[in-house]
């Protein structure tokens, strides 16, 4: 297992020096913010990313995320191009020495919640998705803006794209990752490099757009795609533990040799589709984040690990979810689980 945490580049507040700090620390998660999507990252441009992250004494780990243009996602216009491009970034990828990538298959929308500050009786606030929220929202209003979105559109570029989504059927998706996969997948092969999905947050349709990364079934029927070690994925406790149905330790035991990165997360589930996200801690939420570490530890998991979201603690201000105070909580309290699951195997 390699402890990893995400950073969002220069301009983010957390800096490198202060997550080098964090014990236990050993890579950095990033991506490079100002390519815009669909374009070839260069390789200087790679090059750069990583000298500046190793100069920090850390590692470049993962990269999260090449976004996939929304012309694949569609199976429409300038896919085949699209395509051709994100090969080649995997292709200067792996000649920087990256090894895995994780990517997502959600349209327009990334993740995506109701409330960014929720408040908590003890005066620590954190994201929230209230799904009867949710349903008044309106897309095109602006009024939310999460980091991870892609914030270029116009107003009406934004509506096209979902008048044209409203013709797109779970299905269409389907066929149209299996297109996107039979041609990256081989090129990911080829130069080494794991491609890890991320599942859809939260795992259900919003503002009416089909989203299909979302159970043990389509972890199940994405692996089937393209049957390869390198199409494989970036489990986030998170994102799929909000859905009581989802058993996240099953799926690590289930899904063991093909989970190249993990985000571990805990949330309360307050109401059917109802969350709010928690500290890490087992007891602080509804999952059983002993559990899950514990599962990977039994499968000899050396994939990636990452705390996900954070609550903002301390007075802390920042990029929601991606403070540093309660995210290095959370990867100590992951390293101390692990820690103790290595001791106990040693005296079996
Ligand atoms: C949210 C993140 C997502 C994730 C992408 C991966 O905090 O987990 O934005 O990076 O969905 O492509």
């Amino acid at each position: 297992m390699r402890m990893t945490f995400r950073w969002y580049g220069e301009d983010d507040p957390v800096t490198l020096e202060k997550i080098r700090q964090i014990p236990g620390m050993k890579g950095i998660v990033t991506a490079i913010y100002d390519i815009p999507v669909g374009e070839v990252w260069p390789l200087e441009r790679i090059l750069k990313l990583k000298e500046t992250v190793e100069a920090s004494g850390l590692e470049l780990s993962v990269i999260e995320s090449v976004p996939v243009h929304e012309d694949i996602k569609m199976g429409c216009g300038d896919r085949d191009r699209y395509i051709d491009n994100f090969c080649t970034t995997i292709r200067n990828l792996a000649k920087a020495g990256i090894d895995c990538v994780c990517y997502n298959f959600m349209p327009v929308f990334d993740w995506t919640r109701s409330e960014l500050a929720f408040q908590f009786p003890d005066g620590s606030n954190a994201l929230a998705y209230k799904h009867e929220t949710v349903l008044k929202m309106n897309p095109l209003s602006g009024e939310l803006s999460l980091p991870g979105w892609d914030s270029s559109y116009t107003k009406d570029g934004l509506k096209l794209l979902l008048e044209k989504y409203s013709k797109i059927t779970e299905e269409d998706l389907w066929d149209n990752l299996k297109y996107f996969l039979d041609r990256v997948i081989k090129v990911a092969e080829e130069v080494k490099i794991k491609m890890a999905i991320h599942p859809d947050d939260p795992p259900w349709s919003i503002f009416g757009l089909p989203r299909i990364i979302t159970c043990k079934a389509s972890l199940e029927r994405l692996l089937k795609l393209y049957d390869s070690k390198y199409n494989g994925l970036a489990l986030c406790c998170g994102a799929l533990g909000v859905s009581p149905d989802n058993d996240l330790i099953d799926m690590i035991h289930s899904f063991a040799d093909r989970i190249h990165f993990t985000h571990i997360r805990n949330v309360n589930i307050s109401g059917d589709r109802d969350f709010e996200e928690v500290a890490h801690h087992t007891d602080a939420g509804s999952l059983d984040i002993f559990g899950i570490v514990h599962a990977y530890h039994q499968e000899g998991y050396k994939g990636y690990f990452r705390p996900d979201h954070g609550r903002m603690i301390w007075g802390e201000q920042g990029r929601p979810g991606y403070g540093l105070y309660d995210r290095a909580l959370g990867a100590v309290y992951i390293n101390g689980l692990w820690e103790a699951c290595e001791r106990l195997e040693e005296k079996k």
